[in-house]
């Protein structure tokens, strides 16, 4: 019987700023750069990689860059280093106890997943249970300055094989620039994401929606509620796509029950890792919602680990992992992660399939720090 486990030996943290090549303006503000803590898991001769999507400002969700980072340097990895895991459930379990930190623990998560499937030298999403080779991938537009740049721009990504489109919006910058794009995209799968942007009482604003046949809206109400979704949900035709507001496959159990939305925006950081994401899908399958995989604007690292993620069956909607080459002029990477047709290939090779360049990482670090186990683990 093949009997692995696998001991991790030391941690490796880059703190990388990478400037995007857009700048990316949501509801909650503009974007212009990426703050990136990037984790490499050293264990059995191999090394497994990570990428932080936390924020500098705690305005998606309550994590923050820095204190995730203070988080694992003073807390976490010290739970892990010098341990020997039988498997990723093990690992999950040592930091159960921790409450919240989703996004830092997933960071541990995902890297020792990378360093795992290394180990049985598979490619990580033959280990995950993924069913294809490439998945159907859209973008995601920020706020642009007119409805008519939105709908030149939407139909610019359009042409090169995005098989949808979501725009961002807020309340002032919403059914209009809807309409426009719409008018030169008719039957195009579009989409809009409001990252929390609006109440129960802007009814209004998504019933003018119910006319302009988006596949979803994504996260218009708080990102700690549900009960306000399923209301809203009720009194409209356009179905909701819950994002911030799931951490977990319990709370997208709730949602789904709730009925506080029909399709789920799944990050495999935001719930904390591969795990809780396959659990998360598992639950969508279960109540028939599709599931679609989001992202942070990562770099390679974390871009890699989600097209693996997203093999599985039930991602049946484009998601939002299109080309690295859009958000960054040189990515961390060898390998170019590029969408052709509308699909991404997913990476070959053990592990994430992806190797870093050495020489871009050196030249976006901020800070490294280097840690192994404390002595009364060795
Ligand atoms: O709500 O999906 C979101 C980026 C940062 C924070 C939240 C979100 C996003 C995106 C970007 O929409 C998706 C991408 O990686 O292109
Ligand atoms: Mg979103």
């Amino acid at each position: 019987m093949l009997c692995l486990t696998m001991r991790i030996e030391a941690a490796e943290l880059h703190l990388l700023e990478l400037p995007l090549k857009f700048r990316f303006e949501t509801s909650f503000g503009v974007q212009t750069t990426r703050h990136i803590p990037l984790l490499t898991l050293f264990g059995e001769g191999l090394a497994g990689y990570a990428e932080g999507v936390m924020e500098q400002l705690p305005l998606y969700r309550e994590e923050t860059t820095s204190g995730a980072v203070a988080f694992l340097l003073d807390t976490a990895l010290d739970q892990v280093l010098g341990h020997n895991f039988p498997n990723p459930q093990a690992m999950v379990d040592t930091l159960s106890p921790f409450r919240g930190n989703r996004m830092a623990k997933a960071m541990i998560e995902m890297a020792f997943w990378d360093l795992w499937a290394k180990h049985l030298n598979q490619p990580l999403w033959t280990v995950l249970g993924g069913v294809r080779e490439r998945i159907p991938v859209g973008v995601s537009l920020g706020i642009q300055p007119s409805p008519q740049a939105t709908a030149d721009l939407a139909a610019k990504e359009a042409a090169k094989g995005y098989k949808r489109i979501k725009l961002k919006i807020k309340p002032g910058h919403d059914v209009e620039t809807v309409r426009a794009i719409r008018a030169g995209l008719p039957g195009f799968p579009l989409t809009v994401d409001a990252n929390s942007a609006y109440a129960l009482s802007d009814i209004r604003v998504f019933k003018e929606f119910d006319a302009l046949e988006l596949d979803y809206i994504e996260q218009p109400l708080a990102y700690d509620d549900l009960l306000d979704h399923a209301a809203l949900q009720a009194r409209i035709q356009t179905s909701i796509c819950l994002d911030e507001s799931v951490q977990s496959a319990k709370q997208a159990r709730k949602g789904l029950q709730l009925g506080a939305g029909r399709v789920l925006n799944i990050k495999v950081a935001r719930v904390g890792g591969h795990l809780e994401a396959r659990k998360v899908h598992d639950v969508a399958q279960a109540f028939g919602a599709p599931v679609w995989m989001g992202g942070m604007l990562e770099a390679g690292v974390g871009r890699a680990h989600n097209i693996h993620a997203a093999t599985l069956p039930g991602y049946s909607k484009p998601g939002d992992t299109s080309s690295a080459s859009r958000y960054w002029r040189r990515d961390i990477i060898n390998e170019a992660l590029e969408a052709q047709d509308g699909f991404m290939s997913v990476p070959k090779g053990p592990g994430i399939g992806v190797t870093l360049d050495t020489e871009a990482v050196k030249q976006y670090t901020l800070k490294r720090i280097y840690k192994t186990a404390d002595v009364q683990h060795r």
